[in-house]
């Protein structure tokens, strides 16, 4: 089994945490994005950069600053749009980044400039948000600290990100065209995966493969970007006793990971941006989307380093090539225990007086069946029989300015038959791709229940993270099998439950969330699998949009907004 490794030791450095700034601050960046050759794993593939870097800058600011970024889409012959993950655009639902839902995409040649408050300190992310683009490289990690003066329910010595991705070598448009194809091509699992847009893969593969790296270019094992990178490192002797805290996220495309580091526990601390009550772990189950603070001690001996690692969970890894360690590696979690990864969601719960308690009951139900369909010879994913699609026409223009051949009148249904469905083989006949929104009252409460399936084909259950755009959620439980609105709606946890804007929607089971729709706009709530979204596993919801201002220019200029005048 192959695995990956970046060598880690205990952190020496003095606290490098940035003083919160006295007052609002306004950052600006400016950002070109463009292809360029990068070997992130040995072999030479073309990226998709910020300013030359895959990942991206790591942005930082502090609770209550405005960003502003300016994009420069440099790409030549594709287009872009750029999401800032967990940010949730309160009175800027048009920087959401989200194209076809948010904006048209930003064309080649043009510039668009993204401008927001980041209204919470926490851990953030920002990726592309058009086609399957994340998966050629453009994200990064957005850092908010608390305002001067408030004080984190924790201490440590120092800071780092650690941004999880998995790695192709096939281009992002044979993968995306391969998913779109009669019959269905998949491009298997990764090559690599990264840690801070750094793996190694093993250029002898890639000789037995034909030299092209499973797809790639060369694979250069003495290229200067071939080498395990250092998460942070020792002076040894100097720092035992030092806490880090660890800002992880994952935008992996496909992968669930574990993250671990050899030798060491984790304590969890902070999860999507709010304060958990403290875990100890040994393995960090990450799913895309997600972040995780941890806060990690150097208690081991400090004369010699430590591997820190992600392996694939949750998908059978077994069918990737295999890897010798350098030195014996950590053992991963088997990829199939579902029960430990069920109960790790299950450990976190709020901080108390950290997080605001849910709203007793909710105001509308929503009952989200997954299933697997062939669609006129497609394969698709669709929720309760309707397969989402991205218009020409961004969704928050059609429905802000009435454009209503643009979407489909008919929300898609609340409900799908929860009483009679059954989970291991899934209604098959009638999904249909549908341009269509659910509706939701402004300042109601929502509560979306999330039904796992087999998908036929392999009769086998994946997991899917689901993230919601514009809001966080608390979580109100995860349960195994067919949910059952009488049984399982008393179990649900009201009392403490953490909010994220990412949740894990597990094999063969289900997941409970509940938020309130008080953000006008409209809204993206999807699979973050990069595949699976493109294959239309998510919905749209909107919100008040009759209470936004005139929208902005900028996000116009495609599909029916072309030459419009409002
Ligand atoms: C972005 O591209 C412009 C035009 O080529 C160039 O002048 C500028 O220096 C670039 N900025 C960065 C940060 O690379
Ligand atoms: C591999 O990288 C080394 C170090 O940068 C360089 O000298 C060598 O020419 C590269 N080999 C190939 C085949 O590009
Ligand atoms: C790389 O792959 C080759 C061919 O499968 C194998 O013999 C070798 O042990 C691998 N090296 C490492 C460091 O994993
Ligand atoms: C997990 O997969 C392995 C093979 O990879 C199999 O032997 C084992 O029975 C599976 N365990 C569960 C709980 O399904
Ligand atoms: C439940 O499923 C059975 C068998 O698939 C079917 O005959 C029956 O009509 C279904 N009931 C409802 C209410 O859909
Ligand atoms: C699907 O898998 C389940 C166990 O997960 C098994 O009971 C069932 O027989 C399988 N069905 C098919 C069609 O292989
Ligand atoms: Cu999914």
């Amino acid at each position: 089994m192959r695995r990956w490794w970046l060598a880690v030791a205990a952190c020496v450095c003095a606290c490098l945490c940035a003083a919160a700034e006295a007052k609002a601050t306004t950052h600006h960046h400016t950002w070109n994005v463009t292809y360029q050759h990068r070997s992130p794993d040995c072999v030479t593939k073309l990226a998709v950069t910020i300013n030359g870097e895959s990942p991206g800058p790591t942005i930082r600011a502090a609770q209550g600053d405005t960003l502003v970024v300016t994009v420069h889409n440099m790409l030549e012959t594709e287009n872009t749009a750029i999401h800032w993950h967990g940010i949730r655009q309160i009175g800027s639902p048009w920087a959401d980044g989200t194209a076809g839902v948010t904006q048209c995409p930003i064309l080649p040649g043009e510039t668009f400039t993204y401008r927001f408050v980041v209204d919470r300190p926490g851990t953030y992310m920002y990726h592309a948000h058009y086609g399957m683009q994340r998966v050629a490289g453009l994200d990064g990690m957005l850092v908010v600290s608390e305002p001067d003066g408030a004080a984190e329910p924790f201490a440590y010595d120092e800071e780092r990100t650690v941004l999880l991705m998995d790695w192709w070598h096939k281009s992002v448009y044979e993968q995306a065209v391969g998913l779109a194809s009669i019959p269905f091509a998949f491009v298997g699992e990764p090559q690599s995966l990264l840690i801070n847009g750094r793996g190694v893969y093993n250029c002898s593969l890639s000789a037995a493969s034909g030299g092209a790296g499973a797809g790639g270019g060369a694979c250069n094992a003495s290229g200067p970007e071939c080498v395990w990178p250092t998460l942070f490192t020792a002076v040894p002797g100097k720092s035992p006793g030092k806490t880090s805290r660890l800002r992880i996220g994952s935008l992996t495309s496909l992968s669930s990971l574990s993250f671990g580091i050899e030798g060491h526990t984790m304590t969890v601390v902070e999860a999507d941006g709010y304060y958990v009550k403290p875990v100890v772990v040994k393995n960090l189950f990450v799913y895309s989307g997600e972040t995780y603070s941890v806060l990690v001690t150097a208690d081991q001996d400090p004369s010699r380093s430590y591997w820190a690692t992600s392996h694939i969970v949750s998908r059978d890894p077994t069918r990737r090539p295999p890897r010798a360690p350098p030195t014996p590696p950590p053992a991963g979690p088997a990829w199939n225990d579902t029960r430990s990864r069920v109960a790790q969601s299950n450990s976190f719960v709020a901080l108390p007086g950290h997080v605001e308690p849910p709203p007793a009951r909710p105001d509308r139900v929503l009952l989200l069946l997954n299933t697997q369909d062939k669609i006129d010879g497609h394969t698709k994913w669709a929720i309760n029989g309707v397969s989402l699609q991205f218009p020409a026409t961004p969704y928050l223009v059609a429905m802000k300015h009435g454009l209503r051949s643009e979407f489909d009148q008919r929300p898609p249904p609340d409900s799908y038959d929860h009483k009679n469905v059954s989970i291991s083989s899934p209604p098959q006949a009638a999904a249909t791709v549908r341009r269509a929104a659910y509706r939701l009252a402004l300042g109601s409460v929502v509560d979306m229940v999330l039904q796992n399936t087999v998908i036929p084909a392999n009769n086998r259950s994946e997991t899917h993270p689901w993230h919601l755009h514009g809001h966080d959620f608390w979580v109100l439980g995860y349960g195994d099998g067919k949910f059952d609105p009488e049984a399982d709606g008393w179990r649900l946890n009201a009392r403490d439950p953490v909010m994220k804007n990412t949740v894990a929607l597990h094999p063969m089971g289900w997941t409970a969330v509940r938020f309130r729709a008080n953000n006008p706009g409209v809204w993206l709530f999807h699979c973050h699998l990069e595949s699976h979204v493109y294959m239309g596993m998510g919905v749209v919801f909107e919100e008040g949009v009759d209470m936004l201002p005139r929208l902005p220019a900028a996000i116009m200029g495609c599909g029916r907004t072309k030459g419009h005048h409002y």
